[in-house]
């Protein structure tokens, strides 16, 4: 029997982030984050299981991934097999058309699609929601994208009820993301170790939770009804507080670069203008514009003057998980 599938999820850029874990094991977030999954940035990943004991092999992009990336593959395929009650190894190969390192979440749709792909292969029947348990223990932010448009993960208190959930919302059809690429390069500071800093050293740190928690309320709300201007202004200010508590650390850390404060100038001259677009920024310098589709033109040339055309991307709402037998 064939034990042998694949899977293709979408990234997403969390409109109400996500800093901070509780449990580094279980991957259990201080806080809960609201996300918007993107049609343009994509992972497929299929994975084979051979009925016998050794080391699995993982080939990202036609490339064996290197010993580190590849023995973390490896933990997480340890608790698909768990479920299974199997001791096989992988062969695991991964397609991904998303920037790796440049701060545009690639581990979201790794382990998403990983997550789909592994426990599909050995005949798991999980549900969305065990599905998106699963993938947050690769990466917390893979747990929102078993979804596509606006995802929610609620914090929760265990393994259990930490879990994302899709929202529906009237913006969903209107809404783009223009993505400023300031910097492709891999970033200094990975958001794992800036999470960590964060958490043990700085002193905004419990403020950032207390907030994003009641704020995260307010973003569904504003997400549920459609209320544009609301759910960009919330939008900007988690990402601003994010980065206060890490500026906060020690030693203090900052992914923000001259041109990612330039984008954020650009974005805050347009709106003054009378445009909607809001900016989000996450662990690294590229600046992410929430908008309308309607607006993107105006954006583009506005940015274009600055950055270059070759370094923005537009994305669209994107669809949740599909996965299939091979
Ligand atoms: C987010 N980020 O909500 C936040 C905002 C970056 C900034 O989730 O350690 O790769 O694997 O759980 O999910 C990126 O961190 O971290 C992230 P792990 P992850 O999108």
């Amino acid at each position: 029997m064939a034990h042998h599938a694949r899977a293709k999820a979408h990234t997403n850029i969390a409109l109400s982030k996500y800093w901070g874990k509780r449990d580094n094991d279980l991957i259990l977030p201080m806080n809960g984050s609201l996300s918007l999954t993107l049609d343009a940035f994509h992972t497929t990943t299929e994975v084979r299981f051979v009925e016998e004991r050794g080391a699995d092999t993982v080939v990202l992009n036609d490339q064996p991934l290197d010993a580190s990336a590849a023995a973390k593959v490896s933990r997480f395929l340890d608790r698909v097999r768990e479920l299974k009650g199997v001791d096989w190894r992988a062969e695991v190969r991964s397609y991904n058309e998303v920037p790796t390192g440049a701060g545009l979440a690639s581990s979201a749709s790794a382990f998403a699609a990983l997550a789909a792909a592994a426990s599909q292969a050995l005949g798991l029947k999980l549900s969305e929601r065990e599905l998106s348990i699963l993938a947050r223990k690769g990466s917390g932010s893979a747990s929102r994208s078993i979804f596509g448009g606006f995802a929610l993960w609620q914090a929760g208190h265990d393994d259990q009820s930490s879990y994302a959930y899709p929202l529906q919302s009237p913006l969903h059809d209107d809404i783009a993301m223009l993505v400023v690429v300031i910097n492709a390069a891999h970033k200094p500071v990975s958001s794992r170790e800036g999470m960590r800093r964060t958490v043990e050293t700085s002193p905004y740190y419990p403020a950032w939770v207390d907030d994003a928690e009641q704020r995260l309320g307010e973003m569904k709300q504003a997400v549920v009804e459609g209320d544009f201007t609301r759910m960009g202004e919330l939008a900007e200010m988690s990402a601003m507080r994010m980065h206060a508590s890490m500026l906060a650390a020690e030693p203090p850390f900052c992914y923000w670069e001259s041109g990612s404060l330039q984008a954020m100038q650009t974005v805050r001259e347009l709106r003054a203008q009378g445009h909607q677009c809001y900016f989000t920024m996450d662990a690294g310098p590229n600046v992410k514009i929430i908008t309308r589709t309607s607006e993107l033109a105006v954006l583009k040339r506005a940015l274009a003057a600055t950055v270059g055309e070759q370094a923005l991307l537009t994305a669209r709402p994107g669809p949740g998980i599909v996965v299939e037998n091979c």
